[in-house]
C-alpha cells in the first residue's frame, strides 16, 4: 500500500511541477498528495452522495466555514499517515514541510465559522446525512501583520495557487435574480471525510459568475470598460468575507452575499427533490430540514416561500407549513450590535418580490400576535418589519420549529430577555445545544503525545470517536507516575511551540515559563485590556520587588480586530506596547514575556493550544454566547482562569470549581452591581489600578501620539453621553481577577498537583466534543438517522 501511495504521490507531483517529485517545492508537493486523496476518495464520495440524495437529509446554511488545513484532516480520517510519512520521505522530503505549506482556508471569522467546519467533522464521522451550503470566498478573512505594532490588514487569496479540495461543479449551474442583476451560482464542493469511516461528506460552496461569459457585443462596440465592470460587478459579490465577527454591518454587498447562497442552495434542495420524490413539493419538509447559522441565512425562509409559490404555485398556508417544518434556527450572540436589521429600502432594491413576502409574514404575524389579545405597542415589536427595518432574528424566530441557544447560561438569557417574548409565546421551540468541538483536529492531530498516552492507558483508539471514555481515566488522576508522563507530553509540547514560534517569528521563549494563552477575536467584551491591565500592573510590581521569587511566565496572544474597530485596534496597539516595555527591561524581561502571535488562525491554534498551561475565558459574564477556544484547550490539559460566562458554566460543572481558575461578576449579579457602578472610585482605590492605568498616558507606554490610548483610558473611565463609563466592567472585576490569577502562577509550582487538575480536565472534555452536539442536533432536531455506506 505504501508503494501505491508513493506511487501516485510521484505521478500527481510531476504533473504538478514538470519536473521529478524529489525536485519539486513543498508547495507543488502538497498539491501533488491532495490530488492523490482526492483521486483515492472519489468513489466513496459520490457513492455516500448518491445514497444520501433520496433520504432525508440535513443541510447546514452558514455564511462561514473557518475550515483550516485539508491536508493532515484528511490523512489523519484515511488512516494514511504513516504511508504519507513514507512516500514523502522516498522523495527526500520531510512531510511535516509538506504539511506546513497548505494555506488555511479562512472562510470565518472566529466561533461561529470554526464551529460550523467541527460540526461537518462530527457528522461526516457519524455518517450523517449533512451538507454544508456557504460561500466560496476569493479572499477569506484578512492576513494580519504588525507594522510598529499596530494591526495592517493585507489580502489572503488562499486558492490563488490552486486548491484541489474544492471540485467545480460546472455542469450544475443555479441562476440568481436581483432586481438589478442576474448572476450565475457555481458550486464548488469539498470533501469532508470523517474519522474511520468510508462515508464523504459534502461542504458546497457557491461562486458568483456572470451569466454570460464575455459580453462581445460591448466589447465590441467600444464599451470594452462597460464589459468588465459588469464582470467586476458580479464578481464582487464573492470577493471577500466580511471581517466582523460579532457586529454587524448593514452592507448592500453583505446581504447580496447571503441571498446568492441561500437560493442557490434552496434551488438545489428542491431539484433534489423533485428528482427522488416528484414534483408534489408537500412533502417537502419530511425530506429536508435546514439549520440557520445565525440570522446571516434567514433570507432563506422568505426564498424558500418564493419558490414554492411562484415557481410551484403552491398556495401561502401550505407553503407557510413547510417553511415552518423545514428551518431550525440557532442564536449565537445576545450583543445588540450583532442583530441584524436591514433598511426595508434595500430589500425593495435588491428583491421586491422578497420584500413582498416578507411584508405578507409580517401581516399574518401581526394578525396572529392580535388574535391572542397582545398589545399593539408589543406586536409592532415583534414584528418582522418596523421602525423602516426588517428584523431577520424576529423573522426566524416566527418561522422556525427550533430556536436553539449555544450554551446552558446562553439558552436561559435568550428565554429570559433577548428572545423571551417569543419564549412567552412558542416555549416548546426553545431548546440548548451546547457546542463542541472535533477531537480528530483538536486532540488527536494537534497532540499526538497526549493521543498516544490516552490510547496507551485506553488500550485502544476507539475514544476518538467515543470522548465519554475518557470518564474512565478520572480516577488515575492519583496516580503520580501518570501525573509525570503528563507533564512530560506538556513539557514536550511546549519546546516545539517554542520552536515554531521562533521559526515564524524570532522570538525566543521560555519554556520552561508558565504558557498563559489569550487567543480569540478582539473584542471589548472579551476583556482582552483586563489581560493587559494584570501585565502591566505586574511589570510594576516586579520592579518595585524584583528579587521576590515571582514564578516565571509568557504571556501569550492572538487576535485579530475588525478593520473599522478603533478600540479593537488600539488594544492591539497597547498589548504589543506592553510588550516592549516589558521586553526592554532588563530585570522584568528575565521573569516575564508577551507574545503576540501575528495573524492567529486556525493552524496557529494547532500549534499554541497543546502548548498552553493556561487558557483566559475573561468575558463579561454574559457576554460570551459558549466560546470554543474553552473546550479545546480543555482537552490539551490546559486550566481555565474564567468568568462564569457561556461553557465555562458547564465545564466548570463538570471538572470541580478546584480544578479551574474563576473569578469576576457572575451574570445575575451585574444588574445590581452596575447601578452603582463608579469605576474612577475604584481607580482611586484598587491596588495596583492607578498606576497601571495612568501608564497609558504618562508617557510610559507610547501611542505614537495618536491618542490612543487616552481613548482606552477614557472608555474605561468615563462616560461619553453615548454609553456609559466600562460597558464590560473591566474595573470591576480587576481585583479578583488579579488574586485568583496570581494565585494560579503560584500553585503551578507544584506540579504533581497541577498534572491532576489537568488530567481532570482532559477526562471530563467529552461532553464537549462535537460529537455529542451533533448526535443532539440529529436526535432532538433534526431527526436524522445515519446512513453509512
Ligand atoms: C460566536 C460567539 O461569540 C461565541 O461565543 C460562540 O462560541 C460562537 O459564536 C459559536 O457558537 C459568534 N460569532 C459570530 C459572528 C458573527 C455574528 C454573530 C456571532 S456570535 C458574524
Amino acid at each position: 500500500m505504501a508503494d501505491n501511495l508513493t506511487h501516485s504521490l510521484g505521478s500527481f507531483t510531476r504533473s504538478i511541477s514538470g519536473r521529478r517529485a524529489e525536485d519539486s517545492t513543498p508547495m507543488e508537493f502538497w498539491t501533488g498528495m491532495s490530488q492523490a486523496i482526492v483521486e483515492r476518495i472519489a468513489e466513496n464520495w459520490e457513492a455516500t452522495t448518491e445514497k444520501y440524495a433520496a433520504g432525508r437529509q440535513e443541510h447546514y446554511f452558514s455564511a462561514e466555514f473557518l475550515m483550516g488545513r485539508a491536508l493532515l484532516n484528511n490523512l489523519d480520517n484515511l488512516e494514511l499517515l504513516e504511508q504519507a510519512k513514507e512516500a514523502t520521505n522516498a522523495f527526500g522530503m520531510n512531510l511535516t514541510d509538506v504539511l506546513e505549506a497548505e494555506h488555511d482556508a479562512s472562510l470565518g471569522n472566529g466561533g461561529l465559522g470554526r464551529l460550523a467546519a467541527c460540526f461537518l467533522d462530527s457528522c461526516a464521522t457519524m455518517n450523517l446525512p449533512v451538507r454544508g451550503y456557504g460561500i466560496l470566498y476569493r479572499y477569506g478573512l484578512f492576513k494580519q501583520a504588525f507594522e510598529n505594532g499596530n494591526q495592517r490588514e493585507h489580502p489572503d487569496p488562499w486558492m490563488e495557487e490552486g486548491y484541489p479540495f474544492v471540485i467545480r461543479r460546472e455542469e450544475e449551474p443555479r441562476f440568481i435574480n436581483f432586481a438589478d442583476m442576474q448572476v450565475r451560482a457555481i458550486p464548488y464542493d469539498m470533501p469532508i471525510t470523517g474519522y474511520g469511516t468510508d462515508n464523504v461528506n459534502t461542504l458546497r460552496l457557491w461562486k458568483s459568475e456572470p451569466m454570460e461569459e464575455f459580453d462581445y457585443e460591448a466589447f465590441n462596440s467600444q464599451r470594452f470598460t462597460d464589459a468588465i465592470i459588469e464582470r467586476e460587478r458580479v464578481a464582487d459579490l464573492c470577493r471577500v468575507l466580511y471581517p466582523n465577527d460579532t457586529t454587524f454591518e448593514g452592507k448592500v454587498l453583505r446581504v447580496r452575499q447571503q441571498y446568492f447562497f441561500v437560493s442557490a442552495s434552496l434551488q438545489d434542495m428542491v431539484e433534489n427533490y423533485i428528482k427522488h420524490h416528484g414534483d408534489d413539493l408537500r412533502d417537502f419538509a419530511k425530506y429536508n430540514c435546514i439549520q440557520l447559522n445565525d440570522t446571516h441565512p434567514v433570507l432563506a425562509i422568505p426564498e424558500l416561500m418564493r419558490i414554492l409559490l411562484d415557481d410551484h404555485g403552491m398556495d401561502w398556508e401550505d407553503a407557510w407549513q413547510i417553511v415552518q417544518n423545514t428551518f431550525a434556527y440557532t442564536n449565537h450572540t445576545v450583543l445588540a450590535e450583532a442583530l441584524e436589521t436591514w433598511e426595508y429600502a434595500i430589500f425593495q432594491r435588491l428583491f421586491p418580490r422578497i420584500l413582498e413576502i416578507v411584508a405578507e409574514i409580517d401581516r399574518r404575524f401581526r394578525m396572529e400576535l392580535e388574535a391572542l389579545g397582545f398589545d399593539a405597542a408589543r406586536i409592532d415589536y415583534m414584528s418582522p418589519i418596523h421602525g423602516g427595518r426588517i428584523h431577520m432574528a424576529w423573522i426566524a424566530c416566527y418561522a422556525a420549529f427550533s430556536i436553539n441557544g449555544v450554551a446552558a447560561l446562553h439558552t436561559e438569557i435568550i428565554k429570559r430577555q433577548t428572545l423571551k417574548d417569543w419564549y412567552e409565546i412558542w416555549p416548546q421551540k426553545f431548546n440548548n445545544k451546547t457546542n463542541g468541538v472535533t477531537p480528530r483536529r483538536w486532540l488527536k492531530q494537534c497532540n499526538p503525545r497526549l493521543a498516544s498516552l490516552l490510547t496507551e492507558k485506553l488500550g485502544s483508539t476507539d475514544w476518538v470517536t467515543d470522548m465519554d471514555q475518557l470518564k474512565s481515566l478520572r480516577k488515575l488522576a492519583g496516580d503520580s507516575d501518570l501525573m509525570a508522563q503528563l507533564l512530560g507530553v506538556k513539557a514536550d509540547n511546549k519546546r516545539d511551540f517554542a520552536k515554531w514560534l521562533e521559526q515564524r517569528s524570532g522570538e525566543k521563549i521560555d519554556p520552561s515559563a508558565i504558557f498563559d494563552v489569550q487567543i480569540k477575536r478582539l473584542h471589548e467584551y472579551k476583556r482582552q485590556l483586563l489581560n493587559a491591565l494584570y501585565i502591566l500592573d505586574l511589570y510594576f510590581r516586579i520592579k518595585e520587588n524584583p528579587q521576590k521569587p515571582w514564578p516565571h511566565r509568557v504571556f501569550i496572544f492572538g487576535a485579530k480586530a475588525a478593520p473599522g474597530y478603533v478600540r479593537a485596534k488600539a488594544i492591539i496597539k497597547l498589548i504589543n506596547t506592553i510588550g516592549e516595555l516589558v521586553a526592554s527591561d532588563p530585570e522584568v524581561s528575565q521573569i516575564i514575556q508577551v507574545v503576540f502571535v501575528e495573524n492567529y488562525n486556525v493552524s496557529p491554534a494547532e500549534h499554541i493550544i497543546p502548548a498552553a498551561d493556561i487558557h483566559e475565558q475573561i468575558s463579561t459574564a454574559g457576554k460570551e454566547a459558549s466560546g470554543t477556544s474553552n473546550m479545546k484547550f480543555m482537552m490539551n490539559g490546559a486550566l481555565c482562569l474564567g468568568t462564569l460566562d457561556g461553557a465555562n458554566v458547564e465545564i466548570v460543572d463538570s471538572v470541580g470549581e478546584e480544578n479551574a481558575y474563576i473569578f469576576g461578576a457572575k451574570e445575575e449579579e451585574l444588574p445590581e452591581l452596575r447601578r452603582t457602578y463608579d469605576p474612577r472610585n475604584l481607580y482611586e482605590t484598587v491596588p495596583g489600578l492607578k498606576r497601571a492605568l495612568d501608564a497609558f498616558v504618562d508617557g510610559t507606554l507610547d501611542d505614537g501620539g495618536t491618542g490612543l490610548f487616552h481613548d482606552l483610558l477614557g472608555s474605561l473611565l468615563d462616560s461619553n453621553g453615548y454609553e456609559p463609563a466600562d460597558v464590560y466592567y473591566v474595573l470591576g472585576d480587576f481585583a479578583d481577577y488579579r488574586e485568583v490569577r496570581d494565585r494560579a502562577a503560584l500553585e503551578y509550582a507544584d506540579q504533581i498537583e497541577w498534572a491532576r487538575k489537568c488530567w481532570i480536565n482532559i477526562c471530563e472534555s467529552g461532553r464537549f466534543s462535537a460529537d455529542r452536539t451533533i448526535s443532539d442536533y440529529a436526535e432532538q432536531v433534526w431527526k436524522l438517522e445515519s446512513q453509512k455506506i
